[in-house]
């Protein structure tokens, strides 16, 4: 009897010893600036569920400390991103910044990240310029420079030579104006017209008529990430396929998480990216059944793979720094080479951008659902916005 109320006791004493220490483990802080509410939620919400995916099938501890995601909700105002990341610097001294759901949230971040020396993972913005707006910014999403190309490249070798751009008037979409225009006239073809929407709760009918009236043999589109399907739409309702006109752009206007529910119009469209959540590897198959899994059936988009990715260099960083931060963290971050959901990827030591492969593809119906068939690679694709 008193036996065994000594063992218990032990074990007793051992338990609490053993909670001390898991008490007293340091943390490494991961602050996620998302915009979880407001017309960019959809980026947020894949982000954030990338996130916690890569967290599960990498565990909870690196470097040899605890991991702490703490996720806030910047409503896609720069103001909100700004005043969050100071907080989660100066209030829970995070290693690392990360998310950064549209450029205005990431530019208003930056020249605090260089203040601080904090690490800032961009894993969905594409404005090229980012990445020059701190020397503490390390890029895993995209270019607008890098899809905008690929696809000048591709429309005149395929009986698009007479074309109209439409974009949304900001970073972005300026970027892949600029970038795909001027690659369109070194390739010989016609650019018509330049048009520019608003941001936010864009009205295409009065763009898309105007493209009506120039009679293009295409319209170029860029808008971010959620605003597709809208544009989808309006696109079919003012007859313009039937008019002869063919609808091309940047993959974030066939977003794999709502494409399904564009319909028919979507069906056919080329698009240049560097994700598709058909892209065809091993390692891609088992990420989107884990996701889907995860997530009652949400197909992920290229903002979770941004996010997956980013979580990917912000571990080996925190691995090969035992769990460092500042410019340890960052040095670490540089160079880092890995096979990712989407392809190889690599980031490169002196931009600290992504480079990786853009691939074009077509929305076809695989299995009664639409995918962006990839039918084209064009590898390891620098951002062409950094030569200039
Ligand atoms: C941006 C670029 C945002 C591409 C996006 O979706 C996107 C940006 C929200 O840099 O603001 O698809």
């Amino acid at each position: 009897m008193q036996k065994r109320f000594f063992l218990s006791a032990v074990a007793l004493a051992l338990l609490a010893a053993h909670a001390g220490t898991a008490l007293a483990q340091e943390k490494f802080k991961i602050g996620l600036i998302l915009p979880m509410t407001g017309p960019f939620a959809s980026t947020g919400k894949q982000i954030e569920a990338a996130a916690r995916l890569y967290i599960a099938q990498n565990g909870d501890t690196v470097g040899g400390k605890k991991v702490e995601l703490i996720v806030k909700d910047d409503t896609s105002a720069p103001d909100v991103t700004k005043r969050i990341a100071q907080e989660l610097v100066v209030n829970e001294k995070v290693n690392v910044l990360a998310g950064f759901g549209l450029t205005p949230l990431a530019m208003a971040t930056a020249p605090l990240a260089t203040q601080s020396k904090t690490p800032m993972v961009v894993m969905a913005a594409a404005t090229s310029s980012i990445t020059q707006a701190s020397p503490y910014v390390v890029r895993t999403s995209f270019t607008l420079p890098q899809a905008s190309v690929a696809m000048a490249d591709w429309a005149p070798n395929n009986g698009i030579k007479k074309v109209v751009t439409l974009v949304s008037d900001y970073g972005p979409g300026i970027d892949a104006e600029k970038f795909f225009k001027d690659r369109m006239l070194f390739n010989g073809a016609q650019v018509l017209d330049t048009l520019r929407v608003p941001m936010r709760n864009p009205d295409f009918a009065p763009f898309l008529q105007k493209v009506r009236d120039l009679k293009p043999d295409a319209v170029f589109v860029f808008v971010p990430s959620g605003a597709g399907a809208a544009l989808m739409k309006q696109f079919a309702e003012r007859g313009m396929d039937k008019a002869g006109i063919k609808l091309i752009g940047t993959g974030d206007i066939t977003d794999d998480d709502i494409l399904n529910s564009m319909g028919d119009v979507a069906n056919g469209v080329v698009t240049s990216h560097h994700y598709s959540a058909s892209h065809n590897s091993p390692l891609n198959k088992k990420f989107v059944a884990a996701f889907e899994k995860a997530n009652a059936g949400l197909r992920p988009n290229f903002m979770a793979v941004g996010g997956y990715d980013g979580m990917r260099v912000i571990y080996e960083a925190a691995k090969v720094t035992k769990g460092g931060n500042g410019e340890a963290l960052l040095n670490a971050m540089k160079g880092q080479l890995f096979e990712s959901p989407r392809g190889p990827m690599f980031i490169d030591a002196q931009t600290r951008d992504v480079v990786h492969n853009i691939y074009i593809r077509k929305v076809e119906k695989v299995g009664g659902q639409l995918y962006n068939q990839e039918f084209s690679t064009i590898t390891d694709v620098k951002d062409p916005g950094k030569a200039k």
